[in-house]
């Protein structure tokens, strides 16, 4: 994911108040000045950076962290929400009729998000969504759409011979502007010149977008805030896009920078497929990269392959403290759904399934097959088994590793994991501040069987 090193910045700062009840004013000091740095590093400016560890020692004088937390987490509590609040609320999108005119400077990205977003509406709301390509600079440009959403059932416009945009424009609605969702992508230049201004004015009248979303590669860092700025002045943008954020370790710079503008950032990118896009939320990302894990995130991954009601079950199961077998059967199951874990291990918290946001590559694979496995020697399992673990003893353990096929001893690596994860369980249910973060991303889910 995007900042492992402001991650990383902040989990060394934080790791030297373990096991500390109070900070004296040095100790103090020396936090704020590593926070500070680690938020200099990933490139937040500095006016911001202050800002944010003056807060930082302001409250972690005045509020007292509730019984049970511990001043290491009292502190990642405060650093999470200044970020979130210097990140700004999200920002909410109509999911039908509208018309989107992507602008921004050459070869920040604008073609491929054209097509990561045309393809993530699709999917998100299960809608008609058709593109046209206006970009008469670049002579590929068509066909680099076309090529993007090649396998894709979202409708490609575009006139290659043709060098007026406008007329591209008016004719690509004409033919294609009954679906949902249009969405058009243009020209860039090195800067926002006077012959770039005129074009973008001149479609920005026939396209009569109800969004402007500005594509920003983040690269450019804190020079987002003035580009941000002169695009906003020409066409008023509504969203800013953040593109190649998997590229740099610098990406608060221009997440920040956009911030300071008021114009709220709406998706990211974070990889040149067109699946690599996500919506924005503040909260979420924030919560992510502190590795506090999101499991809202984990539900929106795939709507299509997963149930999400079932996903909301578990999560309340879980919750609720009760875990059985069956319980961590299904979670599987829903991990097969996805397909790969690789994609949902960063939305998870750190702590879960025993460390499992922290694995690398041969790791995960090897959990993988690890599911597989299980998954054979629970259907080798009575219902009264896999609600009641506990009672699977010797002669029991035998007849299951007989009946699936596989060795005892893969049985018990199976109830050790189980044990391994209902430990994990209680902990969060007994991590009073974990639970309330759990349930501020679940704010919606009110009946909620979770007594705080
Ligand atoms: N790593 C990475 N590369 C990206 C991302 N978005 C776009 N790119 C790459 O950036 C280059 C320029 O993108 P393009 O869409 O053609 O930019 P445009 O000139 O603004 O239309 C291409 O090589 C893309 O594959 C991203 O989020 N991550
Ligand atoms: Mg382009």
């Amino acid at each position: 994911m995007a900042l492992e090193g402001l991650r990383a910045g902040i989990f060394g700062a934080l790791s030297r108040l373990k096991g500390k009840r109070k900070l004296d004013e040095a100790e103090m000091k020396e936090l704020s000045k590593s926070i500070r740095r680690a938020l200099l590093e990933a490139d937040f400016n500095v006016r911001q950076s202050k800002e944010i560890t003056a807060r930082l020692e302001e409250r972690m004088v005045e509020e007292e962290p509730q019984s049970g937390v511990t001043l290491q987490t009292h502190a990642m509590n405060i650093i999470y929400t200044e970020l979130v609040r210097l990140l700004g609320p999200p920002k909410e999108i109509r999911p039908h009729n509208q018309t989107i005119l992507m602008v921004g400077l050459y070869g920040q990205g604008k073609t491929t998000t054209t097509a990561k977003l045309a393809e993530w509406w699709r999917r998100r709301h299960g809608i008609k969504v058709a593109v046209i390509e206006a970009d008469v600079q670049r002579p590929g440009a068509y066909a680099q759409l076309q090529q993007l959403l090649a396998d894709s059932p979202v409708e490609v416009y575009g006139e290659p011979e043709n060098t007026n945009a406008e007329e591209i424009v008016r004719n690509g609605l004409a033919k294609v502007g009954n679906a949902d969702v249009v969405i058009v992508d243009t020209a860039g230049r090195d800067r926002l010149d006077d012959e770039l201004q005129a074009e973008l004015e001149r479609i920005h009248k026939v396209a009569n977008a109800t969004e402007r979303f500005l594509v920003i590669d983040a690269q450019v860092g804190q020079a987002a805030g003035p580009v941000a700025a002169g695009f906003h002045e020409l066409v008023g943008i509504s969203g800013v896009i953040v593109s190649k954020l998997d590229g740099t370790a610098r990406g608060g710079g221009a997440l920040s920078a956009v911030a300071t503008t008021g114009a709220p950032i709406v998706f990211i990118g974070e990889g040149e497929k067109v699946s690599d896009l996500e919506k924005f939320e503040s909260d979420r990302f924030i919560s992510r990269l502190l590795g506090m894990g999101d499991i809202r995130g984990l539900i929106d991954i795939a709507p299509g392959a997963l149930d999400q009601e079932e996903a909301m079950r578990l999560t309340e199961r879980m919750m609720s403290g009760r875990f059985t077998l069956n319980d961590m059967y299904k979670q599987m199951e829903m991990m097969s759904k996805i397909g790969t874990i690789d994609k949902i291990v960063s939305h998870l918290p750190t702590s879960f399934f025993g460390g499992l946001g922290t694995m690398d590559r041969r790791q995960k694979e090897e959990m993988q097959g690890n599911l597989e496995r299980y998954r054979v020697i629970m259907d080798s399992m009575t219902e009264d088994e896999k609600n009641e673990p506990h009672i699977l003893k010797a002669d029991r353990i035998r007849r299951v590793a007989r009946g699936s096929g596989v060795k005892e001893k893969n049985v018990r690596e199976l109830l050790a994991q189980w044990n391994r994860s209902r430990k994990m369980m209680k902990g969060i249910k007994g991590n009073r501040k974990l639970r309330r973060q759990m349930k501020g991303m679940m704010g919606d889910m009110d009946d909620m069987d979770m007594p705080m």
